[in-house]
Parts: structure tokens; sequence; C-alpha cells
């Protein structure tokens, strides 16, 4: 992926409780950067390649959780698996 804006973005993983979670933990600390497996951010001109094999059936939640972003609709949930 890459940040063609001119804001940071991450792009995150997760089951929407994840993504809740942290969401609020970056409410709290805004200055924090993830560079987690399910995780990446990026400046503004930044690139990046995030590999995630999906298994079973869930709902994923994409999302940016930088504070406000999420909050704008930077999330999509999916549904993947055999359901
Ligand atoms: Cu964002």
């Amino acid at each position: 992926m890459r940040n063609d804006g001119k804001l940071a973005h991450e792009f995150s993983i997760g089951n929407a409780e994840d993504q809740a979670r942290h969401a609020e933990m970056m409410r709290n600390m805004p200055a924090m950067k993830h560079e987690d497996p399910n995780t990446v951010s990026l400046e503004p001109g930044e690139q990046a390649r995030l590999s995630w094999q999906f298994l079973g059936n869930d709902t994923v939640v994409f999302s940016c959780n930088i504070p406000g972003h999420f909050e704008a609709g930077m999330k999509h949930a999916l549904a993947i698996g055999q359901n």
C-alpha cells in the first residue's frame, strides 16, 4: 500500500473488537505508532507491504485508527470465509 495523501494514515486489519480497542488506545496516546504484524503506519508518500492470511469465517475490519480518522469513515468491514 502507498499513502498518496497529505496526512499520515494507518492500515490495520482486525475484527471489530480489536479495532475498537486499538482506536481507544490511540485516542489516549495519539503519538504512538503501530508497527504490528496486522498494522502499518504510513507518512505521506511512504509505502509498505503487509501480508495477511485470512482463516475461517469472520468479519474483518480494515481501518485507520489515527484519532479522528476511523470516526471520519476510514474503515471497511468485510465478511470472509464460507458464511
Ligand atoms: Cu487515516
